[in-house]
């Protein structure tokens, strides 16, 4: 959790005050400050919640399908996000919302395509909460039946915990990253609805089972369902973007 993890964006940076809790946090021993930390944390969620219920009426309003896509750095968010443009070929309005912590790569690389994004940097900060997704969505000025496509901050923790309004969220694991992740990042796997696991076109070259991958996200979230995928070669492509064009 971000009061936690020393990340701090815009409008819930630490104040002074904050930073003197956390510093009793391990300090104090009688508990008080524990109690102060965890409602800290509570404040932050609660008033986070309250801006992605607004976001959601929103986007469900106009009938537009929001996706958060959340993974750690380079699992291949941006290459799927470009490969399924290309594949969506114009039936879909597409929208696009970029966050990373520097730099606005991933928005040019979207709107070489032809495709509305918005860049938010989070300087600091380590996931997009839902204020900052909220004004990102008026500045697209989002098409009435659109898809909305949210790049989360590449971080396997932090994002979790921030509901930005979406209406899926879906997890990316790619096969370099070991097919032991579901476990060990497990609240990443167990909030999301959907998982990609991209870049199938390593498998042969990396010690990793798609099946292994498989039953450890089960593991933690038994709902989960699956694409597999390969951005760059294509293959295990269509599934998904049936799934996507779903009315
Ligand atoms: N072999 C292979 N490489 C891939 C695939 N998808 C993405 N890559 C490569 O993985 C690297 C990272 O891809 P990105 O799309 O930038 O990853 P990302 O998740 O958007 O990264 P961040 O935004 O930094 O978190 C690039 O070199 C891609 O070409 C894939 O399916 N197969
Ligand atoms: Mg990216």
């Amino acid at each position: 959790m971000c009061t936690t993890c020393g990340c701090s964006t815009h409008h819930h940076a630490h104040s002074d005050e904050d930073t003197h809790l956390q510093h009793h946090h391990h300090d104090n021993g009688d508990g008080h400050a524990v109690e102060e930390t965890v409602r800290l944390e509570a404040d932050i969620l609660g008033e986070n919640n309250k801006y992605a219920m607004f976001n959601r009426g929103f986007l469900a309003a106009r009938h537009v399908k929001a996706f958060n896509m959340v993974s750690s750095p380079g699992s291949g968010k941006t290459t799927l996000l470009e490969a399924t443009i290309k594949a969506i070929d114009n039936r879909r309005s597409i929208a696009v919302i970029e966050g990373d912590q520097q730099t606005d790569n991933d928005a040019r690389r979207i709107g070489a395509l032809g495709v509305d994004a918005v860049q938010i940097n989070t300087a600091n900060g380590c996931h997009l909460d839902a204020h900052m997704v909220g004004h990102a969505i008026e500045d697209l000025g989002i098409k009435e039946n659109s898809l909305l496509f949210i790049e989360n901050v590449g971080n396997l923790v932090c994002p979790a915990m921030f509901d930005l309004g979406e209406t899926e969220r879906v997890v990316v694991i790619s096969v370099t990253e070991g097919d032991d992740k579901p476990l060990k990042y497990p609240y990443m796997f167990s909030g999301s609805s959907i998982c990609i696991i991209n870049k199938i076109d390593l498998l042969p070259y990396v010690d990793c089972e798609l099946e292994r991958i498989k039953a450890n996200a089960l593991k933690v979230n038994p709902n989960l369902r699956f694409f597999e995928i390969s951005a760059t070669t294509g293959e295990g492509m269509k599934p998904w973007i049936r799934y996507l064009l779903e009315p």
